[in-house]
């Protein structure tokens, strides 16, 4: 069966690209220009379709910071690109370009190389830097990322293009002064903290020259902007506006996580974070302008492998303090790899047609459908229900199939062929499905399937070691030839859970 895997709109992405696909996959990567696909195909921030297949990692290199944010407590990571409540093991440079290496040659997925904190990453421009100029020498086959505030991002943007950096995220949470006032409490600039809304309105005009700064380069710009429910939710439909005209790539639109234990403003004063169904209505009414990330992980300032994943307790500094690596011949591996996953992903598009669902039934209308895919990454459903830690949430439509969220449970299955302890947490995993009407995975056992029944979800182990889109489709399908989608004619919108 062919199908038509949905994501942003469609265009032209010439110079500076400024909208057509990235948030997902195929029919989006093929609207890019071959400059960009190069830059974009393997980065899995920046390719919804990378991120099956590629990892990322973090360096911890820099402490500092320039601003205060009210969602951060500074003894964890900078919470404009990781979990709030996360504490990193800051390294030196030294440290840093040997454990990229090491994981490198471990990992031969792991193309990207990003510094995101645990401060700022420019408010650190030596440690930063320094890390950058070494791995490009030593690792010229790795991608460099960096997440910064904005605040030094002009005068560090000729630095950056020197290092060869293609991706840069800026944390944008306002385009409004007044706004910023209620999110940044003050900044450090020119050697004095500027508070309230004179610190905002400059931290905004720097974020916004240095922008435009990058695009002017080529560099791709991807905007983070944190979700706070009453201070900024609605705002951000203008940030999306302005930062898509001014040229970036791709708007990441996260939620605020204020819990009080992590002693932050926010947290203390018990300003909530935003529920999936706003979050994902934010993204919907962005998207009319932008290209939405929608499979962001929050990860830490020192995270390591697939998103969704942390391989980084392998790579602690005693464990990498007595490997040898070879990386010459660790670069040969890693193309090769690079290589079969390229022309895997080319021979999966090209086998794509046409889906026929609508012929199926012409003149009939049918609603979306969500399903939870459980998959530890390829691209296929390859994962036990019992040992998901996290569900890709996807809508099934007459449209095709496009990627909406991933919903993270607790593991409840200790391993083996049996599923059914904890059943307090399998209840949460469940709950944690609500709106969706399948779950797909390569196995599950007795307990939950019926219990996933009793709550109106179809259990689906059939299709394991399938590519998710096909088997979504294939499952929508089903469930209008069995006639589940009848009720619908008149197009009701899909339940979305909170
Ligand atoms: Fe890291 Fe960020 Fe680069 Fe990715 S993460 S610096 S762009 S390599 Fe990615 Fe992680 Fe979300 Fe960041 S999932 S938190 S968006
Ligand atoms: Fe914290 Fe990052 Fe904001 Fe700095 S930029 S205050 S480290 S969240």
């Amino acid at each position: 069966m062919e199908l038509k895997v949905l994501g942003q709109e469609e265009a032209t992405v010439s110079k500076g690209c400024s909208a057509g696909s990235c948030g997902s996959n195929d029919d989006q990567m093929s609207h890019l220009s071959e400059e960009i696909r190069q830059k974009v195909y393997n980065h899995p921030c920046y390719s919804e379709e990378a991120h099956h297949y590629f990892a990322r990692m973090h360096v911890a290199v820099a402490p500092a910071c320039n601003i205060q944010c009210h969602y951060c407590n500074r003894k964890y990571d900078c919470a404009n690109e990781s979990r709030p409540g996360v504490v990193s093991e800051l390294l030196t440079p030294e440290q840093a370009v040997k454990k990229t290496m090491a994981v490198a040659a471990t990992i031969p997925q792991m193309t990207v190389l990003g510094i995101a904190g645990p401060g700022d990453p420019l408010a650190n421009p030596e440690r930063t830097f320094h890390t950058f100029r070494e791995l490009s020498e030593k690792a010229p086959d790795i991608k460099l990322c960096v997440s910064t505030n904005g605040l030094a991002l002009p005068e560090s943007v000729e630095e950056l293009a020197k290092h060869n950096i293609d991706h840069v995220t800026i944390t944008i949470n306002c385009v409004d002064p007044d706004v910023g006032a209620k999110i940044y409490p003050w900044i450090f600039w020119e050697n004095k903290r500027i508070h309230g809304r004179e610190g905002a309105a400059i931290l905004i005009e720097q974020q916004q020259k240095g922008l435009e700064m990058l695009v002017a380069k080529g560099i791709l710009v991807k905007v983070n902007s944190v979700m706070i429910p009453g201070v900024n939710d609605e705002h951000l439909k203008e940030v999306s506006k302005i930062v898509k005209s001014k040229g970036a790539f791709l708007h990441n639109v996260m939620p605020l996580i204020a819990e009080a234990e992590h002693g932050t403003f926010y947290g203390v004063m018990g300003q909530r974070g935003p529920n999936a169904k706003e979050l994902q209505a934010l993204q919907d009414s962005c998207a009319g302008d932008m290209n939405m990330m929608r499979h962001c992980r929050q990860c830490r300032a020192d995270a390591v492998g697939l998103l969704g994943e942390d391989r980084g307790s392998e790579f602690t500094l005693d464990k990498i303090e007595n490997m040898e690596i070879d990386y010459d011949a660790a670069m040969v591996k890693r193309s090769r790899i690079h290589e079969g996953i390229r022309q895997e992903l080319e021979s999966k598009r090209a086998s794509k047609t046409e889906q026929t669902i609508v012929q199926l039934n012409p003149g009939k209308t049918y609603r979306p459908v969500l399903m939870a895919v459980a998959t530890s990454g390829g691209g296929v459903i390859n994962q036990h229900f019992g040992h998901a830690k996290e569900f890709l949430v996807y809508e099934a439509s007459q449209n095709g199939v496009r990627f909406i969220s991933h919903r993270k449970t607790d593991l409840y299955c200790g391993g083996g062929d049996t599923c059914g302890d904890g059943e307090s947490v399998l209840a949460q995993t469940i709950r944690t499905l609500e709106g969706c009407e399948a779950v797909l995975c390569s196995k599950i056992g007795y307990e939950p399937w019926g219990l996933l029944e009793e709550a109106g979800i179809i259990p689906n182990g059939e299709h394991g070691m399938e590519d998710i889109e096909e088997a979504v489709m294939a499952v929508y399908q089903e469930m209008i030839e069995n006639g589940k989608l009848d009720e619908a004619e008149d197009a009701q919108a899909s339940k979305v859970s909170a």
